[in-house]
């Protein structure tokens, strides 16, 4: 087999679904490798940041790899804040660059999309990627990438990979995976022993779970861990969507001096609070991290787990449950006290819409026809989310770049099947909303949500005195048909409510619902945030 097939081979074996991307001329005989072989099956969009956001939400959805390929240089550094985002958010993103040939290499002329040196690419993703690899060797390239997709995995970050065009259809060996990394057990069990005691001792010990349960797929050891030892869980921001099941001892989503005092109490007076998987970040403690006692915490991550003083390294967030599981003798713990679904419903009237009365229109929604998987965009509409039942949810929590919920709601549909609900402002449309074009080609039929208050307004909720913020009312719903979709547009609860119905009840082309609301009308998640900040400030 050739490069180009060891690797994609490689790929389907790692637990990668399908590849999007983006071709040049630099990548094109790779793309001729992925259409013949049909190895994986591979979408294109219209701009590299959607592709890179598409793969990006396949991965987080499927817990393993997703994938993105691209030119070198113009279409490479296109994918660069999208891998940015994978990377500060923890997602397994694989990013395929065709690279220039080993013989035009050695010209002594510039190529086309260089930047400073050929090896400038690679030095810049080296920033955002856990590892990397070029494949200018063939005799070498399966144990190349072989590296390269253990690191990805075992760290859930993004890795960087290489393929010199003239190189590509060059005999490459069958990639064996690579064994995992050492672990040492004593160094587990010494650090299970630690938090053990810790959590026996303790009054009012909580778990606050982050991404990583999700992403090394912990959520059901997780959640027999906490029903054995009766403590309940929380997830951060970022975490919002996981531990889905009735049984699992979950109280809700964290978010400091922005979110219920309940949840707030329960993390920040705890004495034995033992955070698993969390990015420990400013949006993930909603601005109040100074309000978490680091001294009684214990925090796992990044494979180092820290208590008090000193640290644990060499530590696999999987190893450390699986020894606290051995650990946990006691199965008749109390029950945990589980917060009530909000059940509030849309009041169907003339009034005009609040991003809130969205959250309760997607409730009765979720009621009537049962509960779809969200991608949401920064802005507002990832406040809202707080407000809506939860369900698999996937959004820039923490980066927050914008543009990131259209594309990735069709990574989603293209990487499940299913149709997916995508949540995202007027101001991030305008950034990718127009990928929605692409659907009908592939038969995705997403049902989005536009809060269309013609704003950047979360900015100016923390900037009220300027007017750079107003944005001008593009009608999205107008240009839906010439798209291949249908849309809708809505100013009050009652013609919301019927929208979202037909919209539901209509299948094989994506359905826009623009819902017009005032500039100054935020959700009251993000109006706690917002007083949050200023008053820390
Ligand atoms: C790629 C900075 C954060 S929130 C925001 C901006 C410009 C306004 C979002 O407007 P939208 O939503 O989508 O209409 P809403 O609810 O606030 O009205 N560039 C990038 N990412 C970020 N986060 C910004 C700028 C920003
Ligand atoms: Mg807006």
């Amino acid at each position: 087999m050739n490069i180009a097939e060891s690797l994609l081979y490689a790929l389907k074996d790692h637990g990668a679904k399908e590849i999007f991307g983006i071709p040049g001329d630099f990548i094109l005989p790779f793309f001729k490798v992925m259409e013949m072989s049909k190895i994986l099956p591979f979408y294109t969009l219209s701009h590299e940041p959607a592709v890179g956001f598409a793969a990006d939400a396949a991965g987080r959805e499927n817990a393993s790899l997703g994938v993105v390929a691209v030119t070198y240089g113009a279409g490479a550094f296109n994918v660069l804040n999208a891998a940015t985002g994978a990377y500060a958010e923890k997602s397994p993103l694989v990013i395929i660059s065709g690279g220039p040939g080993i013989r035009e290499g050695q010209l002594k002329v510039l190529l086309h999309h260089q930047a400073k040196t050929l090896d400038s690419q690679l030095k810049i993703f080296s920033e955002i990627t856990c590892d990397q690899a070029v494949l200018d060797d063939p005799k070498t390239a399966h144990k190349e990438i072989a590296r390269v997709l253990r690191s990805c995995k075992e760290n859930s970050r993004p890795v960087y990979i290489e393929i010199p065009r003239d190189l590509t259809f060059d005999e490459c060996a069958e990639v064996v995976p690579a064994s995992p990394s050492p672990v040492d057990p004593e160094a587990v069990a010494a650090c299970a022993d630690e938090i053990f005691s810790r959590l026996e001792k303790a009054t009012s010990p909580t778990i606050l779970a982050g991404v990583e349960i999700r992403r090394f797929n912990l959520e059901a050891k997780l959640s027999l861990l906490a029903r054995k030892l009766g403590i309940p869980v929380a997830t951060t921001f970022m975490a919002r969507g996981l531990l889905l099941e009735d049984e699992d001892p979950l109280i809700g989503t964290y978010m400091g001096l922005a979110g219920y005092p309940r949840i707030t109490d329960a993390v920040e007076q705890s004495d034995a609070l033992l955070m698993l998987g969390v990015i420990f970040s400013d949006t993930n403690f909603g601005v109040s991290q100074a309000r978490i006692n680091l001294k009684s915490s214990i925090l796992a991550s990044d494979r180092k787990v820290y208590l008090g003083y000193h640290s644990y390294r060499k530590i696999p967030l999987e190893s450390l449950i699986d020894a606290l599981l051995d650990r946990a003798k006691q199965i008749e713990a109390p029950e945990i006290r589980k917060p009530c679904a909000p059940k509030n419903g849309l009041i169907a009237d003339d009034s005009k819409i609040e991003p809130h009365d969205i959250a309760k229109a997607v409730n009765d929604l979720f009621d009537k026809h049962g509960k779809m998987k969200i991608a949401s965009d920064v802005g507002d509409c990832l406040f809202t989310t707080l407000s809506i039942q939860t369900t698999s949810l996937t959004g820039p929590g923490y980066y927050a770049g914008m543009g990131y919920g259209v594309p990735a709601g069709m990574g989603l549909q293209a990487t499940t099947g299913e149709r997916p609900l995508i949540l995202v402002g007027d101001g991030a449309f305008q950034m990718t909303g127009w990928e929605l074009g692409n659907c009908r080609r592939y038969g995705w039929d997403p049902l989005v949500i536009v809060f269309n208050n013609c704003s950047w307004e979360m900015l100016r909720t923390f900037q009220p005195d300027t007017s750079f913020n107003d944005l001008d009312d593009w009608e999205f719903a107008e240009h839906a048909k010439i798209f291949g979709g249908d849309g809708y547009r809505v100013t009050t609860r009652a013609e919301l409510k019927d929208a979202l119905e037909i919209a539901y009840n209509t299948r094989g082309k994506f359905q826009l619902v623009e819902v017009m609301m005032d500039r100054k009308a935020i959700s009251p998640a993000l109006k706690r945030f917002t007083d949050a900040i200023k008053a820390s400030n």
